[in-house]
């Protein structure tokens, strides 16, 4: 069966593949299963058909038969089970990738979070210029961290899988990618990801989404 998931019908980023379906996308393609695209307004994202599968109201989601899923870290690591290519065979190798999983959406992931959230929110703020150093910091701390242990290698745990999509999936977000040219390896780790043919094949099908709804706003 084909699986089906869920994408914004207009997505706020504007084809810049932020939003976190490009990391389901990404998967599927990494592991040549095709797929179909629902795509949702914001309006129906909070109707009771969406919200029987997103209990937020939100996307992305996953179903495939009677299986219906949310969370991309979850759906990706799903994608990796019941395919080749994304996790290694072993289950210490396994536990090594799931472990980067939740780092990316956990250790990595909260100062990143916390800066986007003063960025998008705080601007106005008498005291947001005093604070975002701060925040640039704990940033800075995290991702050095996350370079050391990178070091010269290509990907987080040898060959490339799930747990790349999803630490890639967070650097690129631009609250994390502005801060990003002090880590050298890490830029250069982002780009060997973006280079791989089915990361340009999800950026492509998220960016028609974009495309396609542009040309239909100027009719
Ligand atoms: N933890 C969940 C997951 O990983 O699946 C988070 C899901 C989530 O945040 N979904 C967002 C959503 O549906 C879209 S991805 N929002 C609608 C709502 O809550 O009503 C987050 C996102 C949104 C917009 C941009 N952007 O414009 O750049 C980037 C990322």
């Amino acid at each position: 069966m084909t699986p089906t998931i869920t994408a914004f019908e207009a997505s706020p980023d504007r084809g810049r593949g932020l939003a976190r379906d490009m990391q389901v996308r990404w998967a599927l393609e990494e592991v040549g299963q095709p797929y179909d695209v629902r795509l949702v307004s914001f309006k129906q994202m909070k109707e009771p058909l969406h919200l029987a599968v997103h209990p937020f109201g939100q996307i992305p989601t996953y179903e495939d038969g009677d299986l219906a899923l949310f969370e991309s870290a979850s759906i990706v690591l799903y994608i990796a089970e019941h395919h080749p290519g994304l996790l290694p065979a072993d289950t210490a190798g396994r536990a090594r990738i799931i472990t980067w999983m939740f780092a990316a959406g956990d250790s990595v992931k909260a100062p990143i979070i916390e800066r986007e959230g003063a960025i998008l929110t705080e601007r106005d703020k008498p005291w947001h210029a005093e604070r975002l150093p701060m925040l640039d910091q704990r940033v800075h701390a995290r991702l050095a961290q996350l370079s050391a242990r990178l070091g010269d290698a290509d990907w987080l745990e040898g060959a490339f899988s799930a747990a790349d999509i999803m630490m890639v999936g967070l650097l690129r977000r631009p609250a994390c990618s502005d801060l990003l040219q002090d880590h050298p390896n890490l830029v250069a780790y982002v780009a060997r990801a973006e280079s791989r043919p089915a990361f340009q094949r999800a950026f492509d099908a998220q960016l028609a989404v974009f495309t396609d709804q542009s040309k239909g706003d100027q009719r």
